[in-house]
Order: C-alpha cells, then structure tokens, then sequence
C-alpha cells in the first residue's frame, strides 16, 4: 500500500484544519475473550464499556517499596538527566518523566513480562503484544504539572503510525493517588469516539508536547460534550493499583500542589497485528524510545 493509499484509507483521519469532527471507533475495545486470560465475563464487559479496570493491589507494599527506591535511583541518577530519555519539568527542571524505561531498569523490564500483567494485556488485545512505550511518571508535589485531555492513541496514529486503537496502557501506582494529588481522570466510554484533534504536526513535536501538549489536544467543545455524555471518573488508590485503560479513552490529570507525589510506572502495550507503519498526520516518525520498533512479542 502506497502512502498515499494508506492517508486515504486513514479510518482515524486527525491534525486537521477544518472542524474537528467525533468519529464512531470502528475497532472493539476488547479482542479477546474470558477464556484467554485472568478476566472473567463480567470484567471484561466492564472493560468493554468503560474503557478502563482497576487492579487494587495488584503489586503488594513489598513490591512498592522496590520499585518506588528503583524510582528514586533513577532520578538521581545524574548521568541519567542528560540523557534524552528524560523529560524535565517546564519550570522546575525537576525529572518529569523517564521513557524507555523498560530498557534502563531490568527490575521495571521484568514487571512488563509479570503475568498478573502481560496475561491481561495479551487477553484485552486478544494476541500476543510488545511493548510501544514504557515510562515513569513522578509527577512530585507541590510542583508537579499534570497532563491536559488527551486520548493516547490520537498521539500514537499520528506521530508514531499505530494504525488501529488496539492497545492497551497499564498504569501503577506506587504512590496513594489521592483525587487531591492529581489522580487520572478519564472519561468512562469515550474510547468508542475518535476525537480529531485540530492543528498540523510541528516537526520534532515531541520535544514541546511531552512537556505540555499543545497539538493533539481536543476542542474543549468536544470534551465537554463527552463529559456531558460519560461524566468523569478519576483513578484513586493505594500504592500499588494498577489501572489499564484503553488506548483512545480521553484522559488527563490535573497539578498536584499537595505535598505527596503521585508517582507511577506506565506501560503501553501493543498488540503484534497492530505493528506501527509510517506517521498517519506528521513528517517524520517519533524516536523509538517514545514509540518502539521493536515489535518482538513479550513472553514470560
Ligand atoms: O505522547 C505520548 O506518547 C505520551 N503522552 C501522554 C500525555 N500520554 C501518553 C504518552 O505517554
Ligand atoms: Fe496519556
């Protein structure tokens, strides 16, 4: 299939100039069944509507404090801060965020293989996955810039090629998210609409949007009309809740200027027929730490 073949047949057609338009999704929000994994009937019908599952202690307090200390080695790790990997805080310069982390923390690569997390990826995507993105988010407080409304995938079929909603994130908290302390929120459902975002794709757009997210952001009239449709839940729970939420569900969080972190590990999880193919609305591809090339499937 030529480029241009593949712009036309664009089922997700986003960075638009004109109006942006809300889409129906064309594609399932669960692709596998309740005998592919650890989710029985009733979760996944839960995920399938809401677009997101709640995991409440899914890592125990033992394995909190490991990967909380992994956390901390690596935003004091000072050779570390001078590596591209590493996104700062606009105003702080503080560690904002550690992509590629997967690859950087071996104790953080084996948590992408743990069952009790690669088996409910594999099973909402009903295939075999590898990994898209892996980061670390430490959001620290009194300063920490949360994230404007956004759906992943939007980011991901423009800038990184994913040709179809079909992955799923997997966030870990390993500190309290508190509704205080800028717990996620998303909007239950609006994984079934692809909102198109207004705006060409600056080249090297990465560079400013992982800091704040200028481009790739919805009109405040469709958020609006999807919070009127869906409301808004918000993402709380002990250290060591996991939440997965589905690629396109409209999501953002808010500052924390409470005096406790909200610190998280973030895995995305692709499925291996979803493989990434050239950038469906920018020049150039992002750099694989942000969106892998690595297609190889995770195992055990
Ligand atoms: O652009 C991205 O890939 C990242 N940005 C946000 C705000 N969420 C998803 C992802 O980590
Ligand atoms: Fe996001």
């Amino acid at each position: 299939m030529t480029l241009a073949e593949s712009r036309t047949l664009d089922t997700y057609p986003t960075r638009v100039t004109g109006e942006a338009q809300l889409l129906d999704r064309t594609d399932p929000t669960v692709w596998g069944g309740e005998h592919d994994g650890p989710m029985d009937g009733a979760a996944l019908a839960s995920h399938d509507s809401k677009g997101y599952s709640i995991i409440e202690g899914l890592l125990s307090p033992a394995e909190v404090q490991g990967y909380w200390q992994e956390l901390v080695r690596l935003s004091s790790d000072e050779e570390l801060k001078t590596d591209e990997r590493v996104v700062t805080e606009k105003k702080s310069g503080n560690v904002r965020s550690v992509f590629e982390v997967h690859r950087i923390s071996e104790l953080i690569g084996e948590l992408a293989r743990d069952p009790r997390i690669l088996d409910r990826a594999q099973q909402i995507l009903g295939s075999d996955v590898y990994l898209h993105q892996s980061r670390v988010n430490y959001m620290p407080g009194f300063r920490g810039n949360g994230f404007y409304w956004h759906s992943d995938f939007e980011t991901w079929h423009a800038e990184d090629g994913m040709p179809k909603p079909r992955a799923v994130s997997c966030s870990i908290a390993l500190t309290d998210n508190y509704p205080f302390n800028g717990g996620l929120m998303v909007v239950p459902g609006s994984q079934r609409t692809f909102v198109q975002c207004i705006g060409e794709t600056p080249d090297d757009h990465y560079k400013a949007s992982l800091k704040e997210q200028e481009i790739g952001v919805p009109t405040e009239n469709d958020i609006t009309k999807l919070a009127a449709e869906h409301g808004i839940d918000q993402f709380t729970g002990p250290a060591g809740s996991a939440l997965f939420f589905d690629s396109n569900i409209m999501h953002g969080s808010g500052n924390n200027i409470t005096p406790y972190p909200r610190s998280n590990i973030f895995l995305v999880f692709n499925s291996v027929e979803n493989a990434l193919v050239e950038p469906f609305a920018a020049k150039h591809p992002r750099p694989t730490f942000i969106g892998s090339h690595d297609f190889t499937p995770l195992t055990r």
